[in-house]
């Protein structure tokens, strides 16, 4: 029954309500955790302002680098305890989870290192003056996480947040909060002082609209639906608070004549099947040059074959997706394939061990998708990959520009000329060249443009935008 956690305690909701925490893997409830409303959420601020006041706006950055390096190891020798509640949580096969343990291992400690290096300049300016610039903290910062990477997202938003000087109030996706509130019950055990972690659960509708309505809240990072980015950065306007969004993409892996299909391989597969494709990074678009995208398309198609989708503890391929609001999506996505004629090319399975009550989906590879369709447009958030051909650079680059959306893309090429110019001419904010980093990468700033949204996390780059910019201007004498 875990609880919210506001300034280092366990504290139940204001509403005495709890909501159930479901298995994926068989769609029975086996826990709760508290439906929060407004009233929480602004003890949780109040906590926060308070914790920034007396003890963390007091600390110098090489201070608080030392507390998350600390947590860095906290995390990491508890890294197989997280995991597993991250496996049962959201349905992640072992490695996986295990592997988003330690990629919060990994951002702890990024950001560790990273908040002492925050300085600003000195600016020449008229005689008589000195100029110089200072980054400062936005004050406390709210966190707004979905389901599919607990850990990571909370690592990367809050490791950055935190080590810029700011402290945070988290709300976590109702379908998965348990190791986030784990997480910070080992901060508090390491020393972080009471409110610089604030964890708030409950629906978002309540938790995550009071959050972003609330005045003591200084900056909201976003990930999720573009549905929920624009209602955040609706009410975030009126107050004129900043946001930053995540939301999401239609990731095209881009395969010319001239690829190592050996080597791209394993990514292409990797890029859709990684998380079950409920991935924002996912690649799941498939582009091939028309000379070789029969051949591509067999190879791919084979590997498909292979793949098995089952309960998280068989450490399989994909384990099952987050709700079965999730799967429904899914599968109305693939009975608008059938009914439009879109030929399947081939099928993973589910295994036999596999609950028929779990939520789970057999990846589907897809041919000839046309690319106005909506497997061609909208993020499935599944293990679905359409596959379009193209005829030169000029169309693959249309193609991949074609979405709304703009995160992540792959290019496989040996032309050294056409990797730049693809890298120049993809509108994304990441281009991978023949390899795909699907959510991978603690140091490469990550975000989008378009509709996948507008700011960056990871990397030094998200340290900048958890500050602001004050300049000084003194007249000496
Ligand atoms: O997202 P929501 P959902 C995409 C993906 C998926 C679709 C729907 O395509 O199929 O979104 O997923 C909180 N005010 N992504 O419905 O609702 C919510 O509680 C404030 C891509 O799960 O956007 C949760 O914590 N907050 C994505 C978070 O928003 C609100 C990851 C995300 O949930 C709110 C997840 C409100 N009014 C889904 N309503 C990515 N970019 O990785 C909900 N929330």
């Amino acid at each position: 029954m875990p609880l919210n956690f506001i300034a280092n305690e366990a504290v139940c909701s204001s509403s005495g309500q709890t909501l159930p925490v479901i298995d994926p893997a068989d769609g029975q409830p086996y826990d709760t955790i508290e439906r929060s409303n407004a009233t929480d959420v602004d003890a949780a601020v109040r906590a926060a302002r308070d914790c920034l006041d007396r003890s963390w706006g007091r600390l110098s950055a090489a201070e608080r680098g030392r507390l998350l390096m600390k947590l860095s190891a906290k995390v990491a020798e508890h890294a197989d305890e997280l995991a597993a509640i991250e496996q049962r949580d959201c349905g992640k096969p072992v490695r996986q989870a295990r592997a988003d343990a330690l990629a919060l291992v990994r951002y702890f400690e990024f950001y560790a290192g990273a908040g002492d290096k925050l300085h600003g300049d000195t600016i020449p300016y008229l005689d008589g003056y000195s100029v110089l610039t200072w980054r400062e903290p936005h004050g406390v910062t709210g966190h707004v996480i979905p389901w599919n990477y607990p850990m990571q997202i909370f690592g990367r938003s809050v490791g950055g947040a935190l080590a810029a000087g700011n402290v945070c109030v988290v709300k976590p996706s109702e379908d998965a909060c348990l190791s986030l509130i784990r997480v910070a019950e080992l901060a508090a055990e390491v020393g972080f002082p009471a409110g610089a972690i604030n964890i708030v659960t409950g629906y978002g509708h309540e938790v995550g609209d009071a959050l972003a309505r609330h005045p003591g809240i200084d900056h909201i990072s976003f990930t999720g639906s573009p549905r929920v980015g624009t209602l955040i950065q609706q009410v975030a306007a009126e107050r004129h608070c900043p946001v930053t969004l995540e939301l999401g993409g239609k990731g095209p892996q881009i395969v010319f004549e001239d690829a190592d299909v050996d080597a791209a391989l394993p990514f292409l597969i990797n890029a859709i099947v990684q998380n079950s494709g409920q991935t924002c990074s996912a690649g799941s678009r498939l582009l091939v040059q028309r000379c070789v995208y029969e051949r591509v398309l067999e190879r791919v198609g084979h590997a498909f074959t292979t793949l098995r989708a089952g309960p998280p503890s068989m450490d399989l391929d994909l384990g099952p997706l987050i709700r079965h609001t999730q799967l429904e999506r899914v599968r109305s996505f693939l009975a608008q394939a059938q009914a439009d004629g879109i030929p399947t090319v081939a099928q993973g399975r589910i295994v036999d061990e596999a609950d028929a009550t779990g939520y789970y989906a057999a990846p589907t590879l897809l041919r000839d998708v046309p690319p106005t369709h909506r497997l061609a447009q909208e993020e499935v958030f599944g293990p679905v990959l359409a596959a379009m051909s193209f005829d030169d650079e000029d169309h693959a680059v249309a193609l991949a520009n074609s979405t709304a959306f703009g995160l992540v893309a792959g290019v496989w090429t040996r032309d050294g000329a056409r990797q730049f110019r693809m890298a120049r001419r993809i509108k994304a904010g990441q281009v991978f060249i023949n390899n795909y980093g699907a959510g991978g990468g603690v140091e490469l700033p990550f975000g989008g443009v378009k509709s996948s949204g507008y700011g960056r996390e990871k990397g030094f780059e998200a340290l900048l935008g958890f500050t602001t910019l004050k300049t000084v201007a003194i007249r000496h004498g």
